[in-house]
């Protein structure tokens, strides 16, 4: 299951959408969205609270408190419920569609019966919708657009959603007895942006046991095929599972088929048919005798194809192949070389939990230092002022050292303007320890313009690092159009860190745009952008990025000690 805030911040963002649906009042509306983020966002498990401590969580007055102990207690909210039977399921979906709000989507409905995103597809494709008052061929394009923007995940799932998931059936079923070896292979292993489906691995004399364990879960919906070596399901929130059971002797082989990509695998089945084997997902054979040589662990079947054994994130036919024969793979990145954290946020803007709240946390990651950045004044809606920001950096300045020696940066989040101008004049932002500078608005400006804009921002001296370059929302919002490798260039020449996004509905920069960038000799930042403490271990994606786009410790500043990082910062 997912953890109960979540199911929790789910229905509260539920009861927003439907509030403003049927056009009740818009700051309710607000109120509830805010109560759904500081939820989610909520270190402590909300099953384990009382009414008193469920009105603890900031933005959590007592009346949804209260709506919040009924379904934890009933599994159901009677005013939700009551909303609900009024709308159709669909047309809640319709709201995912970017650029939808919730009242066109009931006019839709109400106008024109639309209760799909299928439906409205082919209300546009037919015209329908210029027809109604304060819609345009304009808004039908753009519907059409943010239509195409959802479609291009292609039911595909976050990396944190497939992770989640995965973690917990692996762990439950490698309790099962009788069960030797489990873990997740295919595009989870790899690390991926999205996930098709979920593909576990499981070794085990019997396999019925180990299929029973997963067809019973709780969130199973469907089952779709069950067989001897493998089964496929289907969650109820719509994620496909494979679960394959192969012998104990041959766990290697299969990893190594079933983590592909089917393209890194087509390349090294290649190299085993020149060299006289034939490999499979039971083992690498003689393809003379038939007689089988390795098949036990991935590193054998790779070092009798004359491969050193290549880390999963590598696998997609990118040139891993050419380099590990040639005996210079990279060095990638290891999950726990971060040394700190340079972009995150605390509710002094729109964060959910306290400068002391976050630097703890970070302090018992093992961090040895952390930044605190906070959105400047630029973004109007965080109503950030020189006042309170000076006043956080005394606060900052008095928690550095004081959770486990962690040392504590003072940074802030700034906003790049149309020109590439940002908040603050110099004088102040020489203050800030770490700036990182974003954009935050003008998304739409031509290729030009906006490259103009980010070579600007590396310009700047005070400037340290470009936060979540490309401003893509996977599945909601498209990336800004900019020449890139000028861009990637600037920050190169200008010694202007790129940032890994770990946010899994952001990951900016991709892969892709990492394997660019790092041709032009870029150094890069991997942050979490947390707001919240559980947001902290994000990171953990950012460094799955990394490591598909071969970077090693050295291209990463906040894997360095503390003394290099401020020699970058000053500079
Ligand atoms: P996904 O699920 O779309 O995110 O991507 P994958 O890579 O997990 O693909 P999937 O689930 O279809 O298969 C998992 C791995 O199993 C895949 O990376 C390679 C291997 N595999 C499965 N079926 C085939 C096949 O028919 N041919 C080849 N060459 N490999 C296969
Ligand atoms: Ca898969
Ligand atoms: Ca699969
Ligand atoms: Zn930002």
């Amino acid at each position: 299951m997912a953890r109960p805030n979540d199911d929790v911040a789910d229905l509260l963002f539920e009861y927003a959408d439907l509030i403003s649906i049927t056009g009740g009042d818009a700051f309710k509306a607000r109120v509830y969205e805010k109560a759904a983020r500081a939820v989610a966002g909520f270190h402590d498990n909300v099953a384990d609270l009382d009414q008193r401590g469920v009105e603890r969580i900031p933005g959590v007055g007592r009346s949804i408190a209260a709506k919040i102990v009924e379904y934890m207690t009933t599994g159901r909210v009677a005013a939700i419920e009551e909303l609900r039977a009024g709308i159709p399921d669909g047309v809640r979906r319709l709201t995912a569609v970017p650029g939808l709000g919730p009242k066109r989507a009931l006019q839709l409905y109400r106008e024109l019966g639309i209760s799909s995103i299928d439906d409205l597809a082919a209300a546009i494709q037919a015209g329908q919708l210029r027809e109604l008052k304060g819609l345009g061929e304009k808004s039908e394009a753009k519907l059409l657009h943010g239509i195409d923007l959802l479609r291009s995940t292609g039911g595909r799932s976050k990396l944190h959603v497939a992770e989640e998931l995965a973690r917990r059936l692996v762990a439950t079923i490698a309790t099962v007895d009788g069960c030797q070896r489990c873990a997740y292979a295919g595009s989870l292993r790899r690390m991926r942006e999205t996930i098709g489906d979920v593909d576990i691995l499981a070794a085990a004399d019997r396999s019925a046991p180990l299929m029973e364990a997963l067809v019973a879960q709780p969130d199973v919906a469907e089952v779709v095929a069950r067989g001897e070596t493998k089964t496929s399901v289907r969650t109820v929130a719509g994620v496909h599972v494979d679960l394959r059971v192969v012998p104990l002797a041959a766990w290697g082989a299969a990893m190594q088929y079933f983590t592909g990509s089917a393209a890194h695998n087509v390349r090294i089945r290649e190299l085993a048919v020149r060299a006289g084997l034939k490999l499979s997902e039971y083992g690498l054979f003689d393809a003379g005798t038939g007689e089988l040589l390795v098949s036990e662990t991935e590193a054998e079947v790779y070092e009798r194809l004359g491969l050193p054994w290549i880390p999963p994130e590598l696998r997609e036919d990118r040139g891993e192949i050419e380099a590990a024969l040639r005996g210079d793979l990279p060095d990638v990145i290891a999950a726990d070389a971060l040394r700190g954290d340079l972009h995150t946020h605390t509710n002094l803007t729109d964060g959910q939990a306290s400068a002391e709240d976050m630097v703890a946390t970070a302090a018992a990651r093992g961090y040895e230092y952390y930044a605190i950045t906070d959105h400047a004044p630029d973004l109007y809606m965080q109503r950030m002022s020189d006042e309170k920001m000076l006043a956080q950096r005394t606060r900052a300045h008095a928690l550095d050292g004081a959770y486990s020696g962690m040392r504590v940066l003072h940074g802030t989040e700034l906003n790049i303007g149309p020109d590439g101008e940002v908040d603050w004049p110099a004088e102040f932002l020489a203050g800030f320890d770490v700036c990182v500078a974003s954009v935050h608005s003008h998304f739409t400006q031509s290729s030009d313009d906006m490259t103009r804009r980010l070579i600007r921002a590396c310009e700047n001296p005070h400037v340290h690092i470009i936060g979540h370059l490309t401003g893509r929302k996977i599945g909601r919002r498209a990336p800004i159009d900019a020449d890139l490798d000028a861009v990637f260039a600037a920050c190169a020449r200008t010694g202007t860190a790129l940032e890994i996004n770990s946010h899994p509905d952001r990951l900016d920069l991709h892969d892709e745009h990492i394997l660019r960038a790092r041709r032009h000799g870029v150094k890069f930042a991997i942050n979490s952008d947390a707001h919240s403490t559980i947001h902290l271990p994000y990171v953990r994606y950012g460094v799955g990025m990394a490591r598909r786009g071969w970077l090693t410790g050295a291209d990463v500043i906040n894997t360095w000690p503390l003394e290099r990082l401020r020699s970058f910062l000053a500079v």
